[in-house]
């Protein structure tokens, strides 16, 4: 019998990617996401019994409770949870950041997926599932500008460990993958738009692409039931660390 898996951010990027790969191995996907458009060509394109569309906001929590009983039978018994819709806005430093991109990060990141973990972690723990949430280099790695991202990427991570912790014996598998540079829609989401800008930040780079972070996803999801990786730190080869900066007055 095929399994099923909830996968926020299926509009776009990594989301869009696992939801297709996920189809493609066998499995039936609750597909989340605000733009309803994009969900029902999902639909239409992976089929009615494969694909489940579930439109809401995640900062929603009233419409994320609808949507999760409005789920249909055939779809409602998760078995994998992929906590993957998420936003970076901005790359300021603290000091000239809108308070507004911060709240809407930690709201996004932060707020919604703990809600979500714990609405569907009754059912999960039913089913011996998976939860993967969906973390960054940013929140292990800081740079300028990542301030409140990498902050809540930092949380999602340790959340994730210390879930991890509190779900010991129930057979619930937990990871954090934390993926560097990946060309998606995210780097035109922190910039407010700016195409020219994401264009240019993926030029000649190499970077991950969505679909090898579907793949991944879908590599830890499929593990041997007595394993558990606990956080898959993913970069581009052409992406690597720079030193400490140093202020001289
Ligand atoms: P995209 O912008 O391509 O996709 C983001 C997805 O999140 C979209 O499907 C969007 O759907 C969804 N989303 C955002 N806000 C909300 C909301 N309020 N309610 C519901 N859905 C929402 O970016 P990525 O695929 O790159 O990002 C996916 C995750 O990966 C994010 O958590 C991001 O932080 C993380 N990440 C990305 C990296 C990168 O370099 N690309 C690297 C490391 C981590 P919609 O707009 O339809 O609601
Ligand atoms: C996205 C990766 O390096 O742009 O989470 O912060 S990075």
């Amino acid at each position: 019998m095929s399994k099923t898996a909830f996968i926020t951010g299926a509009t776009s990027g990594f989301g869009l990617a696992a939801t297709h790969r996920f189809v493609a191995a066998g499995w039936k996907v609750v597909a989340a996401g605000r733009r309803a458009a994009r969900l029902q060509a999902l639909v239409d394109e992976l089929g009615a019994g494969n694909v489940h569309a579930a439109c809401f906001d995640v900062r929603d929590s009233a419409a994320m409770d609808a949507a999760l009983a409005a789920l249909p039978a055939g779809f409602a018994d998760i078995d994998l949870l992929v906590n993957n819709a998420g936003l970076a806005l901005g790359t300021a430093p603290a000091q000239d950041a809108s308070l507004d991109d911060w709240r809407t990060m930690i709201d996004t990141n932060i707020t919604a997926l703990v809600t979500l973990t714990h609405r569907l972690l009754p059912t999960l723990i039913a089913r011996k599932g998976v939860v993967i949430n969906v973390s960054s280099v940013a929140g292990v790695h800081p740079y300028p500008g990542g301030n409140v991202y990498g902050g809540t990427k930092a949380f999602v991570s340790q959340f994730s460990l210390n879930l991890r912790s509190d779900l010991h014996g129930t057979g619930v598998r937990v990871t954090t993958i934390e993926p560097g540079m990946a060309q998606t829609e995210f780097t035109l989401v922190r910039t407010h738009g700016n195409q020219a800008a994401s264009d240019a930040l993926y030029r000649d780079a190499a970077p991950i692409t969505a679909e090898d972070i579907a793949e991944q996803i879908l590599y830890v999801a499929t593990l041997p039931p007595h394993l558990n990786i606990n956080r898959l730190e993913v970069m581009p080869v052409s992406q690597s660390f720079a030193g400490f900066q140093v202020h001289r007055s």
